[in-house]
């Protein structure tokens, strides 16, 4: 195994489960493509990707999957300093299927070790030294008390002035919808900004169309919420303000983790300096880039190919004029 990368003080604390991705890209044929997931790992690699100061909160068994990841976060100079290996549990896996409706995600993750987070187990410290601190649904559906860490890092977080980032990303494969109604509606309370997608909120409500879901994320007592809409770009709610942001077309062909790449790439640019709505204008564009290639890690931009995107879309724009 490689020694672990410092990248100083991270600015970006994730917390959750770094999975191993097996992607059936090929659907006539029997093998799979091994990559990276797991929503938490997959946005600090987009954050650290645009060169932000990033580290994550997590287990990892003392599996070869577990150095697999190690050193995947030491290529992408993601801190690993707050990483755990557990000896007792191993490193959980995902596979994706593309169906005609869509991707579908199966899990082999039960009891895994990042499942095995809890609040006796957390580095405070590190996260109470960063600037955000960014948790998800699935981070608080892999158990119990990863839950219950997920809450116990969020106040520590709040009690140092760090602000929270909060995607609901809901997977009902692994909680069910009333507890997790329950947990998000309580998250999204505590939350600097809420980043849920559109189906997530028709899921946890009786919203029908982006308007009602934005609102029942306010009544929820969200403050920034950017609200993904897949193909139709985000509404955003800043500073009493409701706006939209309209999508990039480009070639998609696997959307896994384009909301993770959001997220990454949204909280890095707000690190850079950039206004929450310039923020939203960059990660909107990183998310879309991130879904023209497969798997979740992979097809994640840099900083430079974000940024050569916008320049060509300015030049097609001029062209068009
Ligand atoms: O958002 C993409 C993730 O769903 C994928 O990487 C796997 O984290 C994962 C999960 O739990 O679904």
């Amino acid at each position: 195994m490689t020694a672990a990368v410092q990248v100083g003080k991270p600015d970006i604390v994730t917390l959750g489960e770094p999975l191993i991705e097996f992607n059936h890209i090929d659907r006539a044929s029997s093998s799979y493509v091994q990559g990276f997931g797991g929503d938490m790992s997959n946005a600090a690699i987009a954050a650290a990707r645009q060169g932000a100061r990033v580290g994550i909160v997590s287990r990892v068994g003392m599996d070869r999957f577990g150095e697999l990841l190690l050193e995947l976060w030491d290529r992408e100079r993601v801190d690993t300093s707050a990483v755990a290996r557990d000896p007792q549990a191993n490193t959980g896996m995902y596979f994706i299927s593309h169906t005609p409706h869509g991707q579908l995600l199966s899990y082999l993750r039960a009891g895994s070790a990042a499942s095995r987070l809890c609040p006796d187990n957390l580095p405070l410290d590190y996260i109470t030294g960063a600037r955000w601190l960014h948790v998800s649904g699935i981070s608080q559906a892999i158990s119990a008390s990863a839950c219950d860490a997920v809450f116990a890092a969020i106040a520590a977080a709040q009690a140092a002035g760090v602000k929270i980032s909060y995607d609901s990303n809901l997977r009902l494969q692994l909680w069910p919808l009333d507890r997790a109604r329950i947990t998000v509606r309580a998250t999204v309370a505590l939350s600097d900004v809420f980043l849920p997608s559109l189906d997530d909120i028709t899921a946890l409500s009786d919203a029908a169309n982006a308007e009602q879901a934005m609102q029942w994320c306010l009544d929820a007592g969200a403050r920034m919420v950017v609200l993904k809409l897949g193909g139709d770009g985000v509404m955003v709610h800043a500073d009493g303000e409701i706006f939209r942001v309209p999508p990039h077309r480009v070639d998609a062909i696997d959307v896994t983790g384009a909301g993770d790449c959001f997220a990454g790439a949204f909280l890095a640019a707000l690190c850079a300096g950039a206004s929450q709505r310039d923020a939203v204008a960059y990660a909107n564009a990183a998310a879309a880039l991130t879904t023209t290639g497969f798997g979740a890690v992979a097809p994640i931009p840099t900083r430079r190919r974000v940024e050569k995107f916008f320049e060509s879309e300015a030049k097609k724009a001029q062209y068009a004029n």
